[in-house]
């Protein structure tokens, strides 16, 4: 049976992504901050910050971009995040956001495969950027290098080009994702899917303009896009960007800047439960907590809450569904601990049996069983990019993207995650596809075969171990570890190794990734 949202249809308005966020403006909040770095003075209102986004859309413009073009931004949080990522859109083009930690081989791939005809970086971060594309088509944030910086492209002073955009075919962003199997891949959302997302959400992650949103979670990945960037904006709240996560940072400034709304994944409510640091710093002026990417702990959760004396609550997602399909609502107090809350509105969804393809039934009282969780809604994406194979896995003729996760839901509808069926793992909220470390050991000389999965750690987080059949007994551990650590962004490294005889497969060929966990 198909389960419905228990709330009523939104009215999902047919604009672009800008459109929607700006369309109004300027009004009441145009004067508003809507952008601060932590710790600045002064941050970018709301009319500065569209002014910007036009700026740099007819500057985009005048390089020849037209919509349609891919254009990859590789940078931390910023203020200037904000205006370029909605100067692309504006400009009609489509984003693919990079990891600000992959290194160049890993940034070379998703150029390429998204057909990126500009990039945009900073100078930190430019050396693992340049050489993928003709230096002429890379800017530089802060003009590094005698590269185009932002502000010669805002000195130009350039207005938007005219572009008609179809908000439900035209691509806005493509952030990529391995989804339940394989390869990292571009995954391919509208404008009418990100409209949609913030539209489902607002009235169950209640933010307003008197909220000071700290944005810690990167922008480049999918919960900062649309939670952090497109959410906030569109509610007039004050983002205030962190470039990464320090926890002596992030509570000087949540507590100086009176942060009230933290968006947050498992490994920073570790660090605001423990640490001693938190009881230095007055964070009186957050009312709520909200985490998601990875399993929140329950006992964690009610830790947090105590200690900071605000409302700590998860949300579920998955970047194929622009990514909200769930989270608990700002004012229920009464979903179980542990829940990642309710399904959002505009959406329906099943749970499988994975063994016999039958749904599971929605209970009338206690706990279903557990199922692999399937989403129908428009949020969910149109598809991988160039690989309709995958597409045709995971979104099946009814629309229903199956999530590879195992959840199950309670009589009230609130759902829980309770287990994962496809071979992802997650480090500190982060992707890592199991199968891009497999063919990257693949490619070390003492490694005849190996396979990877997620173990937990002592702390109960999830850390990639690679089982290994080594060619050499000279081959050691630790040495394997570094070498992958050279050629990966930090959240991929191989975090355990084991030394096996053989890798079990089935007939097919296929990884026995559960008789390896079993072990
Ligand atoms: N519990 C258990 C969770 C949870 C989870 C995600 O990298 P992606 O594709 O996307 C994300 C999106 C996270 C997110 C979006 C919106 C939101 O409100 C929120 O909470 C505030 C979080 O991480 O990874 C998707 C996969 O990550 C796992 C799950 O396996 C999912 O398929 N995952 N959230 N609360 N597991």
């Amino acid at each position: 049976m198909t389960i419905t949202s228990p709330y009523p249809d939104v009215e999902i308005p047919d604009l672009s992504v800008h459109d929607f966020l700006f369309g109004d403006l300027p009004d009441d909040a145009g004067h508003r901050v809507a952008v601060i770095a932590a710790g600045a003075e002064r941050g970018t209102t709301y009319t500065e910050l569209v002014e910007q986004i036009d700026g740099i859309a007819g500057a985009l413009a005048a390089r020849g971009v037209v919509p349609g073009d891919v254009v990859a931004l590789h940078s931390p949080n910023s203020p200037a995040f904000v205006a370029l990522f909605h100067g692309i859109l504006r400009a009609g083009a489509t984003v693919t956001t990079v990891n600000s930690l992959y290194t160049s081989a890993e940034i070379g791939r998703q150029l390429a495969d998204a057909g990126a005809t500009l990039a945009i970086t900073v100078g930190a971060l430019s050396p693992a950027m340049l050489g993928h594309l003709p230096d002429e088509r890379v800017m530089v944030v802060d003009g590094a290098d005698g590269h185009e910086s932002l502000a010669d492209w805002l000195a130009e002073g350039r207005s938007a080009p005219s572009v008609t955009i179809d908000p439900a075919t035209h691509l806005a962003v493509l952030p990529y994702s391995s989804g339940t199997t394989g390869l990292a891949k571009g995954v391919m959302l509208t404008h009418r899917n990100l409209v949609a997302n913030v539209a489902q959400t607002i009235g169950i992650i209640t933010l307003g303009p008197q909220d000071r949103v700290a944005a810690v979670l990167p922008f480049f990945h999918i919960y900062g896009m649309t939670v952090l960037l497109n959410l906030s904006l569109f509610a007039r709240a004050q983002l205030v960007t962190f470039p990464r996560f320090d926890l002596a940072q992030f509570l000087g400034a949540v507590a100086a800047q009176r942060c009230t709304y933290l968006f947050i994944a498992p490994p920073i409510a570790l660090a605001l439960a423990r640490h001693p640091l938190v009881a230095e710093h007055d964070l009186s002026s957050v009312h709520t907590i909200l985490s998601g990417a990875a399993p929140l702990d329950g006992t964690l959760a009610d830790a947090v809450a105590d200690r900071i004396g605000c409302r700590v609550v998860q949300g579920y997602g998955m970047t194929e569904m622009s990514p909200v399909s769930h989270v608990v609502p700002a004012d229920r107090t009464d979903i179980p601990r542990g829940s990642v809350g309710l399904l959002v509105p505009n959406m329906a969804c099943r749970l499988v049996d994975p063994a016999s393809g039958g749904d599971i039934e929605p209970p009338t009282d206690g706990m279903s069983a557990p199922g692999e969780l399937w989403c129908q809604g428009p949020n969910v994406m149109t598809g991988y990019l160039g690989d309709d194979e995958a597409t045709r896995e995971t979104l099946d003729a009814d629309g229903f993207l199956h999530t590879g996760d195992i959840a199950t839901v309670d009589a009230g509808g609130a759902f829980f995650i309770v287990d994962r069926l496809k071979e992802l793992i997650k480090y500190h909220g982060y992707q890592v596809p199991p199968a891009e470390l497999e063919a990257l050991l693949l490619a070390h000389p003492d490694v005849q075969d190996a396979a990877v999965i997620g173990v937990p750690d002592d702390e109960g987080e999830e850390v990639p171990k690679a089982f290994v059949v080594r060619s050499s007994e000279h081959l050691e551990a630790d040495a394997l570890m570094a070498w992958v650590a050279e050629r990966v962004a930090p959240h991929k490294k191989v975090r355990r190794v084991e030394f096996i005889d053989s890798v079990p497969k089935s007939a097919s060929g296929k990884i026995l990734r559960k008789d390896l966990r079993a072990r």
